[in-house]
């Protein structure tokens, strides 16, 4: 299992409000480098199926409508200790409980609206990667 990759999105809202390219400035200034990346957008089924393990979650509508509201940049991020640095990086879920200076603090909306995503595990990590992009679409 690799322990220095992880897997991010920014998420719909952040790419609609225009702070891709901030997000991406802060995240490789932290010290990730990019090993994959792409802009797309999320079915109905496929963002289920990312976040099947939320199915029986209150929120698990609302979240699979809000993912697939805009485009998204899927990323393959590489740094030592990259799961838990990054999971830094970003903070809480909930932008109000966010550390000052993290980037859902700076760039996040709601609790759902909240900027990106980060892998929460090696493992998950490396199967996010993997929903996202094959082998050739890495470096
Ligand atoms: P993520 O998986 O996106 O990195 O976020 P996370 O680990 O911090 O949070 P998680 O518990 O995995 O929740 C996944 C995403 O669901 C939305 N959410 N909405 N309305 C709500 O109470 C609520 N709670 C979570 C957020 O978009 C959250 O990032
Ligand atoms: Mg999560």
């Amino acid at each position: 299992m690799e322990t220095n990759k992880t897997f991010t999105m920014i998420k719909p809202d952040a790419v609609a409000n225009g702070h891709t390219g901030a997000i991406l400035d802060q995240i490789i200034k932290a010290g990730f480098s990019v090993k994959a990346m792409k802009l797309t957008s999320l079915s109905t089924e496929k963002a289920g199926q990312f976040y099947a393990i939320h199915k029986e979650r209150p929120f698990f509508n609302d979240l699979v409508k809000f993912m697939t509201s805009g485009p998204i940049v899927a990323a393959i991020l590489e740094k030592e200790n990259a799961v838990e640095d990054f999971r830094k990086l970003i903070g809480a879920t909930d932008p109000k409980k966010a550390e000052e200076g993290t980037i859902r603090n700076k760039f996040a909306e709601s609790i759902e609206a909240n900027a990106v995503h980060g892998s929460d595990s090696d493992e998950n990590a490396a199967i996010e990667g993997s929903f996202f992009f094959s082998a050739f679409e890495r470096v």
